[in-house]
């Protein structure tokens, strides 16, 4: 444990063995854990209420999980694991107001071929997860001959009917966060990052990256009130981009257009055609480690349906992986946050088998990165979702207690060998 947080603290520098309070660890880990669920909460509240939706509920949870963590307040484990289940539940909740604010002021997903790579001309790249800066945006762009280009998150929003009709949409640069430093060095055009997962630049283009809202950088430019004149400008000013091969990737796949499918997926799964479905998503990371979510794709039976959210992605999201008499059989359905389209299709298809959630043949494998995959996994587990994999690294927040209640409780496994791992998911 670490915690410096009153005046008590051990040697005035902070507590690491056992609170002078009478703290001990795991309650100081599942503290922890709740400001971090809290805290991926809170993004995706943030982001709902930029569309003008609120939730008292979830306003009233935020502040009560985060009273519960100040000092000589809660001292009871099992009750900290209650308020994380009810910080799943509020997740949820948010994930669903925000999921629902997207389709309110975008339309409901439709699955889009998206190009990948440069076109001729200036360009912006916008990263992040903002949907209402990107729309700006794209406004502000029509009638120039600027490109707008999505990166990492922002992939999804290709998908949304009323961010697609804008013909500076162009395409998609990169993958997902962390290959930014080399993307935005690589492709001479003026960025805006929009929200988390923006990296402290490179010298190289440190004077024509823009933050906005929450996302900030030391010396570097800042678009204010959605005013993207001075981007549009550096963009123009900067010259342009070459033109070069171009690749393509399909999102934008929404409940509804899967939900559409519900009759054939019945039949092909009756008749032994599907025998699983898997969600593969989270957060991609940088460690050699990650690459087990590409080979764990790779190496699926052919009779199994893949469903991807957030940028775990891009571990995978280029591979071919065809379609199962016109189910395919990679559908991404967008942002971290839509791990609730997720589950929406998820407990669609526990009605139309008549099953309880882990009865239906769906196994999810997590990948995580940082607080929004917390709050995530505590949905989950709030769902009561047994026998899922949790990788590239345990959360360093769990230790052994904690990790013992989630394995006894959840069967909550680590990743390992991606080939034995689907064996013995599939039962050989
Ligand atoms: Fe990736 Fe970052 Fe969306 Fe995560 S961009 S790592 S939990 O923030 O959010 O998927
Ligand atoms: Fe130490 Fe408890 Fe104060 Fe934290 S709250 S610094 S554990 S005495």
């Amino acid at each position: 444990m670490f915690c410096y947080q009153c005046s008590q603290t051990a040697k005035g520098t902070g507590c690491t063995v056992r609170g002078v309070c009478g703290k001990v660890p795991t309650v100081a880990r599942l503290q922890d854990n709740l400001i971090f669920a809290l805290k991926g909460i809170s993004a995706y509240n943030y982001n709902a209420n930029v569309l003008g939706v609120k939730d008292s509920d979830v306003d009233e949870f935020l502040t009560k999980g985060l009273y519960s963590t100040l000092t000589n307040v809660n001292f009871d484990a099992e009750d900290l694991i209650n308020l994380g289940l009810e910080a799943g539940e509020a997740n949820v909740k948010v994930m669903k107001m925000l999921k629902q604010a997207h389709i309110d002021h975008y339309g409901e997903p439709e699955p889009a071929e998206v190009k990948v790579g440069a076109q001729e001309g200036p360009a912006i790249i916008v990263t992040g997860h903002d949907l209402k800066a990107l729309e700006e945006l794209l406004k502000q762009t029509e009638g120039t001959d600027v490109k707008v280009y999505t990166h990492s998150e922002m992939l999804p929003a290709h998908g949304y009917p009323e961010l697609k009709k804008y013909e500076s949409l162009a395409g998609q640069l990169g993958g997902a966060w962390f290959d930014q430093k080399d993307i935005f060095s690589k492709y001479n055009a003026a960025i805006v990052a929009t929200s988390n997962c923006v990296l402290l630049p490179k010298d190289e283009y440190a004077d024509r990256i823009f933050t906005m809202d929450v996302a900030k950088l030391p010396d570097t430019p800042v678009v204010e009130n959605y005013d993207f004149k001075p981007v549009i400008d550096k963009a123009i000013e900067l010259g342009g981009l070459d033109a070069e091969e171009l690749t393509t990737v399909t999102t934008g796949f929404g409940a509804s257009t899967v939900l559409s499918l519900a009759d054939k997926i019945k039949e092909l799964v009756e008749a032994g055609k599907i025998k699983r479905f898997f969600l593969v998503g989270g957060c991609d990371g940088p460690f050699p480690k990650s690459n087990y979510y590409r080979e764990f794709v790779q190496n699926l039976p052919e009779d199994v349906v893949v469903l991807t959210l957030a940028c775990g992605k891009f571990k995978f999201n280029d591979l071919d992986l065809g379609d199962i008499e016109g189910v395919p059989r990679l559908i991404d359905l967008g942002q971290c946050n839509d791990a609730i389209v997720a589950v929406d299709i998820a407990l669609a298809l526990c009605d139309l088998f008549g099953v309880g959630l882990n009865e239906l043949p769906l196994t999810i494998v997590l990948s995580w990165m940082e607080q929004k995959a917390v709050a995530i996994l505590w949905s989950l587990l709030y769902l009561g979702k047994t026998d899922m994999l949790i990788g590239p690294v345990l959360p360093a927040w769990a230790n052994e207690d904690i990790l013992n209640y989630l394995v006894s409780t959840y069967n909550l496994t680590p990743i390992g060998d991606p080939i034995e791992d689907i064996k013995k998911i599939m039962g050989e």
